[in-house]
């Protein structure tokens, strides 16, 4: 007898532990926001008047090509207020960006946040985000912003995009 068996492999694509690079995050603009590398991490703070107005933002500049399949991990703890994880993702088929996000209210246990990216939708006629990175054109921003104003206090230990596949296996 032959039996089919079907099951979800997870690759990695790429991944951000801040071990080495203190400099991944950017602050937004003229935003405030203090970023401070930690031990294998980096903490985000803030006390912003306006929602959105802490906002720390990452790029991924890699030849990797994202698909519907693909799944933003977040390893992120926070003082309990919520963050916005915005993304813009740029697909194969050109330099159109489709943007999505998530509110997440997190705590002081780590939590692995996962954010598939097949929700994103397509936002175009706006130089943002692009104009962020003079030159480059990035597969995908990150943002990770305040989604209520007052106290942002944020660590983020890792940063994974994974990709999710149906394998078959005959016995
Ligand atoms: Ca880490």
């Amino acid at each position: 007898m032959i039996s089919i068996i079907l099951f979800l492999a997870s690759t990695m694509l790429w991944q951000e532990d801040f071990t080495d690079d203190a400099y991944a995050l950017h602050q937004l603009y003229d935003y405030q926001v203090d970023i401070t590398h930690l031990d294998g991490g980096v903490k985000l703070t803030a006390n912003p008047l306006f929602e959105g107005f802490a906002s720390a933002w990452l790029y991924v500049d890699e030849s990797i090509v994202l698909t519907d399949n693909d799944v933003l991990e977040i390893r992120i703890r926070d003082n309990g207020n919520a963050v916005r994880l915005r993304y813009f993702l740029r697909k194969q088929e050109g330099a159109n960006y489709y943007a999505g996000e998530s509110i997440v209210f997190i705590g002081d246990e780590w939590q692995n946040v996962e954010i598939p990216l097949k929700h994103g939708q397509l936002f175009s006629g706006c130089e943002f985000p692009a104009a962020l990175t003079p030159g480059k054109t990035p597969v995908l921003y990150l943002f990770i912003e305040n989604a209520v104003s007052g106290d942002f206090d944020v660590e983020l230990d890792r940063i994974s995009i994974m990709r999710l596949e149906k394998e078959m296996e005959q016995k």
